[in-house]
């Protein structure tokens, strides 16, 4: 099965400038209490919590300013976690926070000649530009930035590295979309795994099939977790809940093959809000499954072979 004993650097990133919804800044400190650290610590791994990422920025600035100065501040800390040999574990915040983690990524990927997958786990595609966003959120535009889309001129640092290729992103979960971002999804050939597809084919076999692409090219794989990936009924501390999310156990078998293939390099767990939570429901269900994506089994059993993928 895959590795255990790595070590993991805790991110902190309080950042809410993003969103509309106010909350999301407490959702590290939910993830801290609900106990991530100690978890996955009990797993074996030698775990450093890095605190809360505190960028610069400017007083009073809000919208892209903002924004700017997170991405690039996080970018920082996750490409310095993994050129330490570290897995970066970004504790959110919403997910304008993957601007700067992914970013961070990208730099280390390039740096090592290595390519780079991204697995968003998340209702929305996140592919809006600010032309065709209709809610001038920027979390719901991280992927379009990272993917070199126009309308970001300064957001990442200078010399900034080749944009993320559209074709190694794989939206996973999707359910909700808009038109504007939906028409860039499929120019751009994004990889996409929606709902309908999900309960046609489950979990498995998509995945699998995304793994297998991750392995055969040697890619660095990134997973991005949203919290409204999952059904509001078992995590309805997010800002923007869509129903008919993953269920308990999907995700769960999905954290399971994760941490199977070892192929998992750097996470972001995003949007959590606890402001909007219940007696602390959803921190505590992320904090099972980011478990399970870092190795807990329920018995020890070899792990199962890649095979049985459907053709494409
Ligand atoms: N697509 C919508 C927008 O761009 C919603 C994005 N909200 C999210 N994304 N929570 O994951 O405003
Ligand atoms: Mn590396
Ligand atoms: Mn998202
Ligand atoms: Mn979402």
């Amino acid at each position: 099965g895959g590795e255990i004993g790595r070590r993991i650097a805790l991110i902190g990133a309080p950042v809410e400038v993003g969103t509309s919804e106010p909350g999301s800044l407490m959702g590290p400190a939910a993830l801290r209490t609900a106990g991530l650290a100690r978890t996955l610590a009990d797993l074996g791994h030698a775990v450093t919590d890095r605190g809360d990422v505190a960028p610069d920025v400017p007083a009073g600035a809000r919208g892209f300013a903002a924004v700017t100065a997170w991405t690039r501040a996080l970018s920082r800390a996750v490409a310095a976690a993994l050129d330490a040999g570290e897995l970066p574990v970004a504790l959110g915040g919403d997910h304008s926070l993957s601007l700067g983690t992914v970013d961070g990524v990208l730099r280390h990927c390039t740096r090592n000649g290595q390519p780079l997958a991204v697995l968003w786990l998340d209702a929305h595609a996140d592919f809006n530009t600010p032309e065709t966003s209709p809610s001038g959120n920027v979390h719901g535009m991280p992927l379009a930035a990272l993917c070199g889309e126009p309308g970001f001129s300064d957001l990442f640092a200078e010399p900034a590295p080749p944009p993320l290729d559209p074709a190694r992103v794989h939206l996973f979960g999707l359910r909700s979309i808009d038109a504007g971002e939906r028409a860039l999804v499929s120019a751009r050939r994004v990889g996409v795994t929606d709902m309908r597809t999900i309960d046609e084919f489950g979990v498995v076999a998509p995945l699998r099939r995304v793994l297998e692409r991750v392995a055969g090219e040697g890619a660095h794989l990134h997973v991005s977790l949203d919290v409204d990936f999952l059904d509001p009924a078992i995590a309805p501390g997010v800002g923007t809940t869509v129903p008919g999310g993953a269920t308990f156990r999907e995700a769960h078998l999905i954290m399971e093959m994760l941490h199977d293939s070892g192929l998992v390099r750097s996470l972001d767990v995003v949007e959590l809000n606890p402001f909007l939570d219940e007696r602390g429901r959803s921190a505590r269900v992320l904090v099972e499954l980011v478990a399970s994506l870092f190795g807990r089994r329920i018995l020890d059993r070899p792990t199962p072979p890649v095979a049985a993928v459907p053709a494409e």
